[in-house]
């Protein structure tokens, strides 16, 4: 390669890097400043800023109606809607649930004491394999958590059955599916019930929240109640609680995100086909692809590489982004039952997550939402080309320069 090849352009390798700004993934979305202004000054004005106020009040009722559920109940963030409401459904001893999510989903199981089961996904896919999922049944399973990761739906119709013909309790975890319809239907309207999240990274954000979402009303109060330690009126606790509010000042960015969520999903829409333009002929890539005769939010731009056709793998390509300021994430590597505690509880668990595992070593997550442009998406789409096609030569390169680099630091430790 001559000095002045585009290998040696890249930033990875001296060269200046292709943004100025790091671009990330889940940088928040944000709404009319100024509606967001007005309600936090009448907030302040009315003195009323957590337990029940009208805001908090609004967004519920704004959720329930465009999931179609009868029962929203906002909560401070998405891992206690889902610690609440697996504990209001009696959930112990041994829930199955995915290793290819966030470890929120076990943590929420793992903090009652619950062992978080882990069940493989289907091959060729990011979702639990339904099939897989008797298997996996002993005498203690009391629950099923599936996942709808990236906002894609699982086979939710094959989950509703297994957990019909098993006799288990079903909570989805929709913490990235609001927005978005399997069959037509919203999600948030299945199972026993399901959570979301409106964490900062989410495109509707409440700057952290969640919500638990059901038909189900006895339910509904059963998480009403624990949300809020119990208390039934003033005086009267009647349950154990815990605190899962959300606060106003959550509820009033909650309500002016979902006054822009058309434009944000309009604006996710557009970055995502821009991705598709410039990466779905790449070989060794594999871009996740939205269901568009569905309704869908496109947070979350996802990406296979195929080592063997790429020669780069996600590591080494995350080094090489990285490099240009485009601040990928690989989501959910290297999997729950990889990370603490249940590395140590079942060390043998990879054992039986084959696809999981494969999997898991070949995603990549891009930047995406309002802070990034169509044009950006252009430019890191074109970027990820270039690379892709010197990827042996940059892999050399690469592995040269580490080599030289551990060369440098054995000579300086044995100074
Ligand atoms: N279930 C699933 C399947 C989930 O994915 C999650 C959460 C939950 C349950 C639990 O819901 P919550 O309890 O969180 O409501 C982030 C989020 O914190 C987390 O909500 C989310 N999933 C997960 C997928 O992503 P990290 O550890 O990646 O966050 P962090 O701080 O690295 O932020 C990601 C990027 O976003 C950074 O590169 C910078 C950017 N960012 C972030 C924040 C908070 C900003 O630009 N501004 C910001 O304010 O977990």
């Amino acid at each position: 390669m001559s000095s002045s090849s585009p290998i040696d352009r890249l930033a990875v390798f001296g060269g200046k890097p292709l943004f100025s700004q790091p671009l990330h993934v889940g940088v928040p979305n944000v709404g009319e400043r100024k509606r967001l202004h007005a309600r936090i000054d009448a907030l302040l004005d009315r003195r009323f800023l957590t337990n029940g106020g009208p805001l908090v009040q609004e967004f519920e009722d704004r959720i329930a109606d465009l999931v179609g559920v009868r029962n929203c109940i906002a909560m401070s963030n998405g891992t206690l809607a889902l610690e609440i409401v697996t504990r209001a459904l009696g959930f112990e001893h041994e829930v199955i649930t995915p290793s290819m999510t966030f470890v929120a989903t076990a943590h929420a199981l793992q903090w009652q004491q619950i062992t978080p089961v882990f069940c493989d996904i289907v091959s060729g896919g990011h979702h639990m394999d339904p099939a897989r999922i008797a298997d996996l049944v002993t005498p203690r399973t009391s629950g099923i958590v599936p996942v709808n990761i990236w906002g894609r739906p699982c086979s939710i119709d094959a989950m509703q059955s297994v957990a019909r013909r098993l006799e288990l309790p079903l909570v989805f975890d929709s913490a990235h599916a609001f927005g978005c319809s399997y069959k037509g239907r919203m999600i948030g309207g299945f199972g026993d019930a399901e959570i979301f999240s409106f964490h900062a990274t989410k495109f509707i954000n409440s700057f952290e929240g969640g919500a638990v979402v059901t038909d189900d009303d006895e339910l509904a109060d059963r998480v009403r109640l624990m949300q809020n330690f119990g208390f039934q009126g003033r005086d009267r606790v009647i349950h154990v609680g815990t605190n899962g509010k959300m606060s106003e000042v959550s509820a009033a960015m909650g309500l002016t995100s979902l006054e822009s969520m058309d434009a944000f999903i309009e604006h996710n829409r557009q970055n995502y086909q821009a991705y598709r333009e410039g990466l779905s002929r790449l070989p060794g890539v594999r871009l996740m692809e939205y269901d568009e005769r569905e309704r869908c939010n496109y947070q979350y731009i996802v990406v296979e590489f195929d080592e063997r056709v790429s020669s780069l793998n996600c590591l080494e390509m995350q080094e090489i982004l990285s490099a240009e300021h485009v601040d990928v994430r690989r989501y959910f590597y290297p999997g729950c039952h990889r990370m603490e505690p249940y590395r140590s509880y079942f060390p043998n668990a990879g054992m039986l997550l084959e696809n999981t595992e494969a999997l898991l070593g070949r995603v990549l997550t891009l930047p995406t939402g309002t802070a990034v442009s169509v044009e950006q998406v252009g430019m890191i789409s074109a970027l990820i080309s270039r690379v892709l096609e010197s990827g042996r030569f940059i892999r050399e390169r690469l592995s040269g320069a580490s080599r030289q680099l551990e060369n440098r630091v054995a000579v300086l430790c044995e100074a």
